[in-house]
């Protein structure tokens, strides 16, 4: 589990320090690309928040997670089940059916090969016979590969520089929401948090950012529509030293990731901040898309030849069916998932454990 959320102990300098009002940069922004960007946020909060949140307190943590992956569940675990009931043995019709169940959920056609040959060694072996003993063998074939991630690429936040997270990610796959969601964690936590609009291609963009910023109560750095994402960078270096900031979060602009010149621009990101802090970027997480089902493994290996990445979030796993990806992404990969994202409001943002997902996966449903 990561410790990044953990209260933060107030050093002296900070308790005696009167918390200066909030600085942030001057830029100009015209109304209306505030009102786009509120529009954008708006929606991300006020609609779903009510039901939603209302819903988050009666059903527990547990429950909202299970509730979030209904359509996997419906998709996968609930088919499966079906399958199940209606049968008395084990055959190989069974697992021909169970195959196409599988391959539907997206969990990629190498991966369905693989847990059904595992799923059949352990059925001879173990001379299983019953379809719901064949049910458990699954479930812990699957947690196996998930499990892969515990403990795998831990990061320690620094001790006394800011801890800097570059965000990437290809158009759209929900960057700049999970940020303001880290952000709020971090915040909650007691960290000073500071937001850099390292996405200068849309205006819009921008000001999205910013009224994360002024929701959870953060400082933004930006600059003008168009300006270099490096000098934003560079100049937030310097916010960030000057404010005694604990974590900074870069969001960029969304790129496809066989963009070669945008990539490139990536890289060039990475390596400001690096000489500027050494040590730095701590993180760089890829926000992949669940619903984009395999192209996320695509993604994952070019971005992270780009610009060695350190850690992933996958988002919109509330609506989609094919958050089998998960577990294809944890057999490719050797990155870890950090978070999943599992709404659109502010609290839909989850640590990722192995253990927890595979349980509300194929939670029974009345558990
Ligand atoms: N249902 C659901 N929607 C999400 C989730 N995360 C993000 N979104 C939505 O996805 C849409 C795009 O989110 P953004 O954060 O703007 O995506 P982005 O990657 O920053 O987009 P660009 O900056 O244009 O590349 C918004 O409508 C978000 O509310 C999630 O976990 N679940
Ligand atoms: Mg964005």
């Amino acid at each position: 589990m990561l410790g990044w959320f953990r209260k933060k102990k107030k050093n002296k300098k900070e308790t005696e320090e009167t918390l200066a009002p909030q600085e942030n940069e001057a830029i100009s922004e015209t109304s209306s690309e505030k009102n786009d960007a509120e529009q954008i946020v708006s929606r991300t909060g006020e609609e779903i928040a009510s039901e939603a949140f209302a819903g988050a307190e009666q059903k527990g943590f547990f429950g909202v997670l299970k509730e979030r992956l209904s359509k996997t569940r419906d998709s996968f675990v609930k088919r499966m089940d079906a399958l199940f009931l209606g049968r008395k043995e084990i055959d190989e019709d069974l697992f021909e059916e169970l195959e196409e169940i599988l391959i539907t959920a997206d969990l990629g056609v190498g991966l369905v090969q693989e847990i059904l040959d595992k799923a059949r060694d352990q059925v001879r072996r173990d001379e299983l016979n019953d379809p719901q003993a064949l049910r458990d063998v699954l479930q812990n074939i699957i947690k196996e590969y998930l499990v892969k991630m515990d403990g795998l690429g831990e990061l320690a936040m620094p001790e006394s520089d800011p801890f800097v997270i570059m965000v990437v990610g290809v158009n759209g796959v929900g960057k700049t929401t999970t940020i303001g969601k880290i952000a709020n964690k971090f915040s909650q936590s007691g960290h000073r948090v500071l937001l850099v609009a390292a996405d200068t291609f849309r205006a819009a963009a921008i000001a999205q950012l910013k009224i994360w910023g002024e929701r959870i109560g953060v400082d933004v750095v930006a600059q003008k529509t168009g300006a270099d994402p490096s000098s934003v960078v560079y100049d937030a270096l310097d916010h960030a030293r000057s404010k005694n900031t604990d974590v900074m979060i870069v969001d960029t602009a969304g790129r496809m990731h066989t963009k070669v010149n945008l990539m490139e621009e990536l890289k060039k990101i990475k390596r400001v901040i690096a000489k500027k802090l050494p040590g730095a970027p701590h993180e760089i997480m890829l926000v992949l898309d669940a619903t984009t089902g395999q192209n996320a493994i695509s993604q994952a290996k070019l971005f992270h030849e780009a610009v060695n990445l350190t850690g992933l979030t996958l988002t919109k796993l509330d609506g989609t069916a094919k958050g089998g990806i998960v577990i294809n992404v944890c057999r490719e990969l050797t990155i870890p998932i950090r978070f999943i994202g599992i709404g659109e409001k502010m609290d839909d943002l989850r640590d990722f454990d192995p253990h927890i997902f595979v349980e509300a996966l194929f939670a029974e449903n009345n558990v």
